[in-house]
């Protein structure tokens, strides 16, 4: 058994911390575990969690502390149409890049006894750091795009502070001294991040890249994949320096766990994105252009596009679609 595991190239580990002292041993058992698995995995893949909405002494959410252990700062959510003719131009195609390690997601809350009752208090980092990262993020994926601009997502018009520095400290990108010049040819727009979700569903195609804050970016991506038919359709990745990680955009869906329906195009999209950030181009096209003629098609869609089909059959279609 020994020799079989060892000559595979991942793992995959199910932790299962139980109660008691569980919750603390094993959560120091992972971390020995991630040190080694980070070294011996190229990239990752992620599915869905649903964490606790009320607190929960001991848990953290997995998804939020792998992306902060991993320093996978950028979350790179593509949201693009499938055109009825593969020779139109996509109705929407636009690249969401999300803060992935600070905004409210640092998670430290505070819950204070009053005289007038329990005030609870979140603090909201934002580092001038992590924004110049996911801005040089952004300007370097709108270089490969044909538009080739970046709208900045903020509310400095209310948080003067934190989105302020959010937004001057990506506007800066262009300018600094490292980057000699290569964003010169980037158009650069900002929008509020209320207006940016009206103007969104409005006329989506204002968009190419959008660049934002962990909580603006998580928010405006779910709201675009209602642009392109459903949540189970949109892939992205984590990715950091050194390290990627797929991961659909979509939740756990505990309503329909277990029913054989999930929608599997948004984690085999997130594959072939995963696979295009490591360089195998060839593969991740492979892969998108079966999912796009499955979707192009519409024999074979599960309940979220409106069809009938269950996960394992749209697994098969896309391994033989009509056209290929
Ligand atoms: N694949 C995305 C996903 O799982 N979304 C749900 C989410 O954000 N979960 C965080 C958590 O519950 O800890």
């Amino acid at each position: 058994r020994q020799m079989a595991t060892a000559a595979r190239k991942s793992l995959k580990i199910g932790l299962i911390p139980a109660d008691g002292i569980g919750k603390e041993v094993i959560p120091a058992a992972r971390e020995a575990l991630e040190a080694v698995l980070r070294e011996d995995c190229d990239a990752a893949l992620f599915g869905s969690v649903s964490s606790p909405s009320r607190k929960v002494t001991g848990y953290t959410s997995p998804i939020v502390a792998l992306r902060k252990e991993l320093d996978l700062y950028a979350n790179i959510r593509p949201v693009i149409a499938v055109p009825a003719n593969p020779a139109e131009k996509p109705s929407v195609d636009m690249v969401v890049v999300r803060e992935n390690t600070e905004c409210l997601y640092v998670k430290q809350e505070v819950i204070i006894n009053t005289e007038n009752g329990r005030e609870a208090r979140a603090t909201r980092l934002i580092t001038e750091r992590a924004s110049k990262r996911i801005g040089k993020m952004a300007f370097e994926i709108a270089l490969g795009r044909p538009r080739k601009q970046v709208t900045i997502i903020h509310k400095s018009n209310v948080l003067s502070i934190t989105d302020g520095l959010f937004r001057e400290s990506v506007r800066a990108v262009p300018k600094l001294p490292e980057v000699n010049g290569r964003y010169d040819g980037v158009k650069i727009e900002e929008q509020i991040v209320d207006s940016a979700v009206y103007r969104l569903f409005r006329e989506p195609q204002i968009y190419d890249v959008i660049v934002a804050p962990n909580l603006y970016g998580d928010i405006l991506s779910d709201a675009a994949a209602a642009l392109v038919g459903s949540l189970g359709l949109v892939p992205s990745v984590n990715a950091g320096d050194k390290f990627v990680m797929g991961e659909p955009v979509h939740g756990s869906a505990p309503d329909i766990e277990g029913k054989g329906i999930a929608n599997p195009l948004a984690a085999i999209r997130s594959a072939a994105l995963m696979l295009r950030h490591l360089g195998y181009d060839k593969g991740a096209d492979r892969i998108d252009n079966a999912v796009n003629e499955v979707i192009r098609e519409g024999r074979v869609a599960t309940p979220d596009l409106g069809g009938k089909s269950h996960t394992n059959e749209v697994v098969e279609a896309t391994q033989s679609p009509e056209d290929l």
